[in-house]
């Protein structure tokens, strides 16, 4: 299942691309697409949201990824993934160059200690001011936290493969930002969990504190929790 964009950027706005995944594991829903789904063609500080539904699916998600890169010529991608059993959302920190699935993705497919790029870096730092957008989500008062893994499972897989291609591609990243927010369970999926309104209030929130720190802010690792 692939979801085009349904809205569009202007002539002279620039684009926050925004992903969110398809229902994986059993679930019903994924938060991260039904908050994707909210926040699309909202106007950020000169920026428009155009959001796109990924599938749960090694490979193929990362093809749609960098589809939706050349299509939008984004200034910031931002990818939405669900974390079940995470208290709030988390600011993905880095992404690591394995694939090593704990459960089957939407093709059954279920890599184990697979690199996501052969011959790549073992990681990539997010380019997403992590630190500024805790805080900026912090002060909508919902819960945040800076995240050291994304996992090693399709998120994981999505956040490195975005770094990836952002530094891979020709010119470089082109001063485009990429990162990763984990969500946690909606309350019908099971505990701890967040209403969805808190969570696209929190990830509005995260996207202007993105949009208006061109620099991370210096917050100590104490305050990120
Ligand atoms: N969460 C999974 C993949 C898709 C999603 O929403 C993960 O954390 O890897």
């Amino acid at each position: 299942m692939y979801h085009h964009p349904s809205h569009y950027a202007l002539p002279g706005e620039r684009v926050i691309l925004l992903t969110g995944f398809d229902p994986f594991g059993g679930d019903a829903h994924n938060p991260s697409w039904l908050i994707a789904q909210a926040l699309d063609g909202q106007r950020i500080g000169g920026h428009r949201v155009v959001s796109a539904q990924l599938p749960t699916v090694f490979g193929r998600s990362l093809h749609d990824l960098s589809v939706l890169v050349q299509a939008h010529h984004p200034a910031m991608v931002v990818c939405l993934g669900q974390a079940g059993g995470r208290p709030g959302l988390s600011m993905e920190r880095v992404g690591i160059n394995i694939d090593d699935a704990r459960i089957p993705d939407n093709t059954g497919a279920q890599p184990v200690d697979t690199p996501v790029a052969p011959g790549g870096p073992a990681a990539y730092f997010a380019s997403l001011p992590v630190k500024a957008m805790l805080r900026g989500v912090q002060r909508a008062n919902v819960p945040c936290e800076v995240s050291q893994t994304a996992g090693t499972f399709v998120c994981n897989h999505v956040l490195y493969g975005l770094m990836h291609l952002l530094a891979t591609r020709p010119g470089g990243p082109q001063g485009v930002r990429g990162g990763f927010v984990h969500v946690p369970w909606l309350p019908s999926q099971g505990t701890p969990h967040l209403p969805l309104r808190d969570m696209v209030r929190g990830v509005h929130a995260a996207l202007w504190a993105a949009v208006l720190a061109r620099e991370d802010i210096a917050l100590g690792a104490g305050a990120t929790h």
